[in-house]
């Protein structure tokens, strides 16, 4: 936020009508490293099925809670829903997008498609999967009923 954006919103939230977060990226503590095998092995055990695109060959792995961070300090979630052109795969290709800062950018994080639905994922440090619903920063281990039931696409 430049100088005059800053003032802007210091009026406006003397009128409740600026939710400001912090500037500042929060610090990522990576507490190991995940080779592409480590890192397949642990989707296709979850999803068999399922088409899966990793790019890279090693990643770094962090803890539920700093992408529970990430999230809270991230804003995708309160941009308007608009049909086709703000909807489910915009918000996931975004939270992609804005995860995507170095070093964020060295965690194994996923745009995901179901067959009713666009949603992101990751693998924390301790291998397990955890889908993130990008609309609501909720993080959940399966995925809900309204969000589809077959994995069409994972990619990284
Ligand atoms: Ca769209």
């Amino acid at each position: 936020m430049n100088a005059l954006g800053s003032i802007v919103c210091s009026i406006a939230q003397v009128f409740g009508g600026c939710h400001l977060k912090d500037d500042v990226l929060p610090v990522i503590t990576f507490t190991r490293d995940m080779d592409i095998n480590e890192l397949s092995s642990i989707l296709i055990d979850k999803f068999p099925d399922a088409p899966i695109y990793l790019p890279d060959l090693n990643y770094k792995v962090c803890s539920k809670e700093d992408i529970n961070r990430f999230l809270f300090w991230d804003d995708t979630e309160n941009v308007k829903y608009q049909l086709d052109a703000f909807d489910c795969d915009d918000y996931s290709w975004r939270l992609k997008g804005q995860i995507t800062i170095f070093p964020w950018s060295q965690i194994p994080f996923f745009v995901i498609w179901t067959d009713k639905h666009a949603l992101c994922g990751f693998v924390d440090d301790k291998g397990s999967f955890y889908f993130v619903e990008p609309q609501s920063n909720k993080i959940q281990t399966e995925l809900e009923d309204w969000q589809g039931s077959q994995i069409r696409f994972i990619g990284g």
